[in-house]
């Protein structure tokens, strides 16, 4: 693993330091152009083109399997699934869908000074899709991370689309938690033409609603196009993962060199970040992941104390933020900018990862700053519901009429004049 050492002299200096950090990793080179080639290619030749970008970058030139995998092939799957990894994601799937029921927020209703009613309903989307990358390891847990939080949500149709291997299939352990989860549908298909198929729909593949969940550079480039161009929702744009682990004086600096080692297990583009007041804490970490095997890049920082610390901790905006040591419950509550917050030296990220309950697919990049990890609200909206007696148009009448004539609206004032009853007269005649 390549850490570097960095100092931060005050808390001044922690954006600029932030900054130094993501830089650690570099950016991918645009795909812009061959992704919105593959968007216009499927929207125009649909099953035909899915299927044949599949044979030229999934399955090595092999004939993939039907698009769309059948019910007993995935019942097969799960059937066939090693019983403790069944177990495991058993207890994932029941921890995830409790968190993700907490995300459904309860309907609102205000009445208002003037009589009317307002009423803020949620509502699930009718159909969505969760992206879920092949690549060099399958996972199922991300598969458990956004089916089950959709199906928490009140999603009727949740759609699992997987890229297939060589093989023309895609792996079983993601076909088993995929049934497992309670997903409606599954496809073989992956990169910017499952996106693609996704938002404009295919002769196999009826479009979505919302699509989420991690992928590829032209996977993440895909979906910001088809969001943009207002065809689907989006969870956000998904960069290297990285963490931030905080160390404060005495803290097991064992425990945080295996949770650094962990995050670096993803690949050469992870990066993880040991920040710490306590020097000593730093050289043990130097030693001791100097010589191990993982990938990643990263830093080890020292502060003058824990409050600098955390200031750089909030300017980064990690994905995964661990608190360790015995200040760390008292530092919670200060942090602002973090996708997932794990506090206290037992708060593994790894245990986010699978089974807390937690979910998995959060903003990287320093997209904490605003943006959320997936929760059931990626997948609901919220709409006013509007009630106005009569009493209430009354009332309520002069004051938009005023609004709108000094528009330039007279319609608009008229619209809102006619529903105020007149005592004796009718509305005049259209
Ligand atoms: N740490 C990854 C999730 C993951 N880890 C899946 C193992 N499997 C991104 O948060
Ligand atoms: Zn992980």
């Amino acid at each position: 693993m390549r850490l570097e050492r960095r100092t931060l002299a005050s808390a001044q200096g922690a954006a600029a330091l932030a900054a130094e950090l993501r830089a650690l990793v570099p950016a991918g080179a645009s795909v812009a152009e061959p992704v919105a080639a593959i968007l216009a290619d499927v929207r125009e030749r649909g099953d035909a083109a899915v299927v044949e970008l599949t044979r030229r970058h999934d399955t090595g030139g092999a004939e993939p399997k039907p698009l769309r995998v059948d019910f007993d092939e995935l019942e097969a799957a799960l059937a066939g699934l090693d019983p403790q990894v069944r177990a495991g994601l058993e207890v994932a799937a029941q921890n995830i869908g409790v968190v993700a029921a907490l995300g459904v927020d309860d309907e609102r209703e205000a009445t208002l000074g003037h009589g009317q009613t307002v009423r803020l309903r949620e509502v699930p989307v009718r159909r969505a899709a969760v992206y879920v990358p092949g690549g060099r390891a399958p996972y199922p847990s991300t598969v458990l991370m956004g089916v089950v939080t959709a199906v928490a949500a009140g999603v009727e149709e949740v759609v699992l689309c997987a890229p297939p291997g060589h093989d023309g299939d895609v792996h079983p352990a993601i076909l088993a938690a995929a049934e497992l989860a309670g997903a409606s549908e599954v496809f073989r298909m992956g990169g910017a033409q499952a996106v693609a198929a996704l938002a404009f729909g295919t002769e196999t593949v009826a479009p979505v609603d919302v699509i989420v969940g991690p992928g590829s550079l032209w996977v993440q480039e895909a979906k910001r196009q088809v969001s943009a161009a207002g065809l689907v929702g989006i969870d956000g744009f998904a960069g290297p993962s990285d963490v931030l682990v905080v160390l404060d004086h005495g803290a097991d600096v064992r425990l945080a060199a295996l949770d650094l080692r962990a995050q670096a297990e993803h690949g050469a583009d992870s990066l993880v970040i040991a920040v710490s007041p306590d020097a000593t804490a730093l050289d043990a970490l130097s030693d001791g992941l100097a010589r191990v095997d993982e990938p990643g890049a990263g830093a080890l920082v020292q502060t003058a104390d824990l409050d600098d610390a955390l200031a750089l901790a909030n300017a980064f905006a990690p994905e995964h933020l661990e608190l360790i040591g015995p200040g760390a419950e008292a530092l919670a509550p200060r942090v602002r900018n973090a996708g997932c917050l794990f506090v206290g030296s037992t708060g593994a990220t790894a245990f986010g990862d699978y089974v807390a309950g937690s979910n998995h697919t959060l903003p990287t990049d320093g997209a904490a700053r605003f943006a959320s990890g997936l929760s059931a609200r990626h997948f609901r909206r919220r709409m006013a519901e509007v009630r106005i007696p009569d009493a209430a148009a009354a009332t309520l009448a002069p004051a938009g009429v005023a609004i709108a004539r000094a528009e330039g609206f007279e319609i608009h004032a008229q619209s809102m004049e006619a529903r105020v009853p007149r005592q004796g007269a009718r509305n005049p005649p259209l």
